[in-house]
């Protein structure tokens, strides 16, 4: 890969789930050496630091369907402004979080230049609830939905072109919790999805592959990697709010971003869900980093 001008942000928001702690996720992301990393590997690399969060105001009512709404908008409305600028400066944004909330940010950012954009989605979980079909209000299992287009006003109003992420050009990998909704909406639309069973079955080579053909064909201006550390089995992954056993191992979610990195079509990516309260030295945020190394050009000898 040639070199590239990366700039890194930070969002460190926990609002989008319940359990406290991801905030500090891109601190313990850059202790784990990612800028360093990448400079190794011969990129330019410039760290914007990270958006702002507010302090929540309000006490969150549990019973909420939709938690932390107004803060969760805030911070991915900075982000996704963030995220246009970087883009815009002919920069590869790479995202550190923070919950997946997040994600709404980046691609409301992305999808104000790149109109085709492909999105491959690493996660346990297939994020793709509403406020009527979440089993707990959380927003980090929303992203998907929203930026699709289904979800509160205020959320899909941060794609202020209305260019939505088109199912087609979505694909999830590592998928082993679904929720009933999401389940109904990814039949509906026809989402393709890699789940465990397809990775034991066919192996993570084949499911790459496929998937890089997938958004070759859909002819995508750009590809953006949404990376959840729970899509990893916590065996590799324990620090993070919602993991879920059977999992990818080390060497498949490597192996997978290194037939990314070969096949050049990432423009952009995110690494979440890293939460260092639940983490067992920095190991999570050690695998985050060594991850980012595979994408952005990292080879064995
Ligand atoms: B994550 C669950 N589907 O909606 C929900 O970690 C979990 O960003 C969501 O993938 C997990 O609350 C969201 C049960
Ligand atoms: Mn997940
Ligand atoms: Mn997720
Ligand atoms: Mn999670």
């Amino acid at each position: 890969m040639g070199e590239l001008k990366i700039s890194i942000v930070g969002v460190p928001l926990d609002y989008g789930q319940s359990r406290r702690g991801v905030d500090m996720g891109p601190s313990a992301i850059r202790y784990a050496g990612a800028v360093e990393r990448l400079q190794a590997l011969g990129h330019h690399v410039r760290d914007e630091g990270d958006i702002h969060v507010s302090a929540v105001e309000n006490k969150p009512n549990l019973e909420e369907r939709l938690k932390n709404l107004e803060e969760v908008v805030k911070a991915n409305k900075a982000l996704a402004k963030k995220v246009d600028e970087i883009v815009k400066e002919g920069r590869f944004p790479l995202v550190l979080g923070g919950d997946h909330s997040i994600a709404i940010g980046t691609l409301a950012g992305l999808t104000e230049t790149y109109q085709n954009l492909g999105v491959i989605w690493f996660d346990a979980h297939a994020d793709m609830n509403t406020a009527e079909t979440s089993p707990s209000g959380n927003i980090h299992g929303m992203p998907l939905a929203v930026s699709m287009g289904y979800g509160h006003e205020h959320l899909t109003a941060l794609f202020q072109q209305r260019n939505f992420i088109k199912p087609e050009n979505l694909i999830i990998i590592g998928a082993r919790s679904i929720d009933p909704g999401e389940r109904h909406f990814i039949q509906k639309l026809g989402i393709k999805v890699f789940t465990m069973h397809e990775i034991d079955k066919y192996g993570m080579a084949v499911v790459m592959e496929q998937t890089i053909a997938h958004l070759k064909e859909r002819d995508v201006d750009g590809v953006h990697l949404s990376l959840d550390l729970d899509g990893l089995d916590p065996l590799y992954t324990p620090g993070v709010g919602t993991p879920v056993d059977g999992g990818m191992t080390y060497r498949e979610s490597h192996l997978a971003l290194e037939m990314l990195q070969q096949s050049q079509c990432i423009t952009s990516a995110e690494f979440v869900e890293v939460n260092p309260i639940l983490d067992e030295k920095n190991k999570t945020a050690d695998v985050a980093v060594t991850l980012m190394g595979s994408l952005l050009g990292e080879t064995l000898i």
